[in-house]
C-alpha cells in the first residue's frame, strides 16, 4: 500500500454549492440547453412529437418531460447532424470507441474545451494532483477522448505532462524512472500490463517515484484496485466519463474514495430502471442518464449511457456537495445472460481476484453447444502458484469455480492457463468473447 497522503483540496466553488444554489443553476442552464438544442433538427422533431416547446421547460421538475437520447439516435445522426453550432465554431472533434466500426463523432467549441479541461482539473485535484507534480499520460491520443481530455486537465492544474500515449511499455517505465514521474494516467488494464512488466523485470520499487494514478475508461473492480495498489505501491483513483457526454471529467473520486463526484453544475444525472424508464431510489442500481448543461457544440438531452451504477446523494467528508456515483458494475449491453441468469464480467473479475494464486488476467468465453449456454473462464495462474501436482492445480480450479459460483450462482468451466499466455492491453481491455449466434 502507498504511503502517499492526498490532501483534501477542492478545485472550484461549483463543487460545493448548497442544494438550493445547485438547483437554481441547473434549472437556468437546463432552460438554456433546451433553447440551444432547437438548432438540432433531431431534437426539434423529438420535442414537437411530444408537444414540448422550450417555454414549457421552466425548471428542473420539467426534466422528465424531455425525450431520451440513445446511442442508436446518435448513430443515425452520424457524423455531425447533432451539431448545435455552425461548423466554423467547432474547435475539435473526437469520436467514441465504437465496436461497430463507425465511431460516434463529437464536437467541441473553444468554450467547451475550456470547460472540459476544468472538469478534468476538478477530479485530478480531488485525487492528489498538484502543480509541482509530473504526470505521465499513457492513454491513446487521438479520436479517443482519454489522452487529450486528461492532457488539458493536467495542464489546467499546472502540472508537468509527459504525453507518452498508450503502448511501448518498456519505454513507459524508462520514462517513469528517468523523469521521476509522480502520477500515472491510463486505463486500469494498461496499468496491470505496466505493473507486470515492472515485476517481471525486477525493477525495484524505489527506482520509481510513482505515488498515485488516475484510472478510467473501462470498468474495474475494488479487488483490482487492491491488486494494483499492492503491486505498485501507489494510490489509485477512479474517474468516469463518456465521449457522447464530454469524455473524461463527468465524475471522479476525491481523497475519500467512496464514489465518484459528478460535476452537477455541468450535467444533470438520473438513474433509471432500464426496463420501466422510471427513476430508481438512491443507492439502488440503474442505468445512468445524463443531460449536459454547458455544452455548446453538441448539447445532449437525457442520454441513456447503458452504464449500470447507483447514486449516493449523501454529503461527502471531503466537503463537496455533489452526488456520487458508484463504480460502474457493467454496461447493460455487456451483461451476459447465461441460462437466463444475468451476469456482469465485473462479477467474475471480483470473484477471481479473491482466489489466491490467480493472476488478474482472464478471458470469458461463452458458447452454446447443444443449445445450452456454457461459460469458460480462462484464468492465468501466478508463476509461483504453478505446481506440477495435478491435485494442487485441481484444488485451485475448484476454489475458483466455487468462488465464481458463490458470486454469480452459476457453474462455469475453469481453464487454468500458463502465466503470460493471455492477451495484454494498452487501452480498454476486451475480456469477453461471446460465440453464441446473435438472435
Ligand atoms: O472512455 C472516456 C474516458 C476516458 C473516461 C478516460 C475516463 C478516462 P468512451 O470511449 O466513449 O469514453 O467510453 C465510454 O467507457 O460509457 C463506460 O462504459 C466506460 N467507462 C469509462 N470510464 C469508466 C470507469 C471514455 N471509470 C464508456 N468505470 C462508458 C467504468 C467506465 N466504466
Amino acid at each position: 500500500m502507498s504511503k502517499f497522503v492526498v490532501e483534501n483540496r477542492i478545485w472550484d466553488k461549483e463543487e460545493s454549492l448548497t442544494h438550493h444554489e445547485l438547483g437554481a443553476l441547473q434549472g437556468a442552464r437546463l432552460k438554456e440547453t433546451v433553447e440551444r438544442v432547437q438548432q438540432v433538427p433531431f431534437y426539434k422533431e423529438a420535442f414537437s412529437k411530444t408537444g414540448i416547446t422550450p417555454e414549457k421547460i421552466q425548471s428542473l421538475d420539467d426534466l422528465q418531460r424531455l425525450p431520451f437520447t440513445t446511442k442508436a439516435d446518435l448513430r443515425e445522426q452520424y457524423p455531425l447532424r447533432m451539431l448545435a453550432v455552425d461548423r466554423s465554431e467547432v474547435a475539435r472533434y473526437h469520436g467514441s470507441s465504437g465496436t461497430t466500426g463507425t465511431p460516434t463523432m463529437v464536437a467541441y467549441t473553444h468554450n467547451d474545451l475550456k470547460n472540459w479541461a476544468n472538469l478534468c482539473a476538478r477530479f485530478l485535484t480531488g485525487g492528489g494532483l498538484l502543480p509541482e507534480h509530473t504526470v505521465q499520460i499513457a492513454f491513446g491520443y487521438g479520436l479517443f477522448t482519454g489522452g487529450f481530455g486528461l492532457h488539458y486537465g493536467v495542464e489546467r492544474v499546472g502540472a508537468g505532462i509527459i504525453p507518452a500515449a498508450a503502448g511501448n511499455t518498456p519505454k513507459q517505465i524508462m520514462l517513469m524512472m528517468d523523469m521521476q514521474v509522480d502520477a500515472l494516467v491510463c486505463t486500469p488494464s494498461y496499468a496491470l500490463t505496466i505493473s507486470e512488466f515492472i515485476l517481471q523485470n525486477d525493477i525495484p520499487r524505489n527506482a520509481l517515484n510513482l505515488k498515485y494514478a488516475h484510472f478510467g475508461g473501462e470498468p474495474w473492480t475494488e479487488d483490482m484496485r487492491t491488486r494494483i495498489e499492492d503491486e505498485m505501491g501507489i494510490l489509485c483513483f477512479n474517474n468516469y466519463g463518456l465521449s457522447e457526454v464530454i469524455g473524461p471529467g463527468v465524475s471522479g473520486e476525491c481523497a475519500v474514495r467512496d464514489g465518484m463526484h459528478i460535476s452537477e453544475d455541468a450535467f444533470i444525472v438520473e438513474c433509471i430502471n432500464p426496463d420501466t424508464l422510471e427513476p430508481v431510489a438512491p443507492g439502488e442500481e440503474g442505468e445512468l442518464v445524463f443531460t449536459s448543461l454547458c455544452k455548446e457544440a453538441m448539447p445532449i438531452i437525457r442520454y441513456r449511457t447503458r452504464d449500470i451504477a447507483s447514486l449516493n446523494p449523501e454529503p461527502c467528508a471531503c466537503g463537496r456537495t455533489t452526488v456520487r456515483m458508484s463504480r460502474v458494475t457493467g454496461r447493460s449491453d455487456d451483461m451476459l445472460i447465461i441460462k437466463g441468469v444475468n451476469v456482469y464480467p465485473s462479477q467474475i473479475e471480483q470473484a477471481l481476484l479473491r482466489v489466491e494464486g490467480t493472476a488478474p488476467h482472464y478471458l470469458i468465453e461463452v458458447d452454446r453447444p447443444d443449445r445450452r449456454d456454457e461459460v469458460t473462464v480462462k484464468v492465468e495462474i501466478m508463476e509461483d502458484s504453478f505446481s506440477s501436482s495435478m491435485k494442487e492445480m485441481q484444488g485451485l480450479k475448484d476454489r475458483i469455480l466455487r468462488t465464481i459460483q458463490g458470486v454469480t450462482g452459476l457453474r462455469m468451466n475453469i481453464e487454468l492457463v500458463s502465466p503470460n499466455s493471455l492477451e495484454r492491453f494498452i487501452g480498454k481491455a476486451q475480456r469477453v468473447i461471446d460465440h453464441r449466434p446473435k438472435s
